[in-house]
């Protein structure tokens, strides 16, 4: 329905400049705010950037949760330091679809009232503290691995953006494998945190890259204006394949029982996350959507009195300098 939607603005849009932008897409041009673009690639970027920001701002509650109760004062800053950068992350990712002419209330606005989605693994509960080690490992390493092909997305404030956004990516994924070495290394009780934390997380991380290319509505429109660079299912089987090893090393088990290395393809066969879960989650039934979305819109509410005060502000400083003109 939205991919028909974004197709018919398409023809509307004069079929000329519509073959020049596309040219300049193929040439790798970059393509900036104040150039002409077809109104289906802006409206396509700012849902994919704004519910990336939205995803960056929600994202903060799941380990938010545990700085007060991290287990040693270096872990507490590290992980305090982590939440701060996916804050950072968010403005970013704001500032850059406000370029596309959507204010940051406006898409805050949609995210609270449900019309914007978030990542459908912040929906999930973070339950132990070896939970701050799956996040990290998985949850950073599935971001990581969708997010460094954004870095050469045809529309350059997203792209710019994500170069320092991987950069800090790189150093969440290694803190959260850091916390399962040793979790995975230290007593009986800790290895068995760290294998539920697996557990509990591996399927939800890999629905992070979206639907099976079958199922994808916007994949095919978005890979020939680079506003996506890879399909979700290639995207799913490199982090497969990247991370299998990487719980081998822990000493963990994966937990599909028909994961096998599969010489042929020379990747992993592997069992696909329940749909039908993902879906549920995406209409607002999973685990913590409820419990996040009031979080958010509590914040919004509280932050009201900073708001208006800063407005006041501004709107003081505006009448003074205009007497003074
Ligand atoms: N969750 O046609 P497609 C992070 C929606 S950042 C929720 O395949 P598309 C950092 C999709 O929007 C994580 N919704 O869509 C961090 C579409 O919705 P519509 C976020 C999902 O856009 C770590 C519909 O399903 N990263 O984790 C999901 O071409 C730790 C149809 O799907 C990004 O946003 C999902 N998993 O491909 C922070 C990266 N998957 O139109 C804190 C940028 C799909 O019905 C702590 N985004 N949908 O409203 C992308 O690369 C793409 O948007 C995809 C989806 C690949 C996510």
């Amino acid at each position: 329905m939205y991919a028909q939607m974004i197709k018919s603005e398409a023809t509307k849009d004069d079929p000329e400049k519509l073959a020049t932008f596309q040219a300049r897409i193929d040439a790798g041009d970059k393509i900036e705010p104040k150039d002409w673009m077809p109104e289906g690639y802006r409206k396509t970027l700012i849902r994919q950037i704004g519910q990336h920001a939205h995803s960056e701002i929600v994202g903060q509650l799941p380990e938010g949760n545990w700085i007060t109760r991290a287990p040693t004062l270096e872990r507490k800053a590290i992980l305090l330091a982590k939440v701060q950068d996916e804050a950072g992350h968010g403005l970013y990712l704001y500032c850059a679809a406000e370029t596309l002419g959507v204010t940051r209330d406006e898409l805050t606005e949609m995210l609270l009232d449900g019309r914007m989605k978030y990542s459908s693994i912040f929906n999930y509960p973070t339950l132990t503290w070896a939970d701050m080690g799956a996040v990290g490992w998985l949850v950073d390493g599935a971001a990581i691995m969708n997010q460094v092909p954004l870095q050469r997305t045809s529309f350059g404030p997203y792209a710019r953006a994500m170069v320092r956004i991987c950069k800090e990516e790189s150093f969440h994924q290694r803190q959260g494998y850091d916390i399962m070495m040793k979790m995975a290394n230290g007593t009986e009780a800790q290895k068995r945190m760290a294998q539920d934390a697996l557990n509990r997380m591996w399927f939800p991380s890999l629905m992070m890259f979206g639907p099976s290319d079958a199922e994808s509505v916007h994949s095919e429109q978005s890979m020939s204006w680079k506003i996506k660079m890879n399909g979700n299912d290639e995207l799913r089987q490199k982090f497969v394949d990247q991370t299998v090893p990487q719980a081998e090393y822990l000493g963990l088990t994966v937990p599909d029982p028909d994961l096998k290395w599969n010489e042929t393809k020379g990747g992993y066969d592997f069992t696909g996350p329940d749909w039908d879960e993902f879906f549920e989650v995406l209409k607002g039934n999973g685990p913590c959507n409820t419990e996040r979305l009031a979080a958010r819109n509590k914040a919004w509410d509280d932050g009201a009195w900073v708001r208006e005060g800063l407005m006041a502000h501004a709107a003081k400083k505006r009448s003074a300098k205009m007497a003074a003109e």
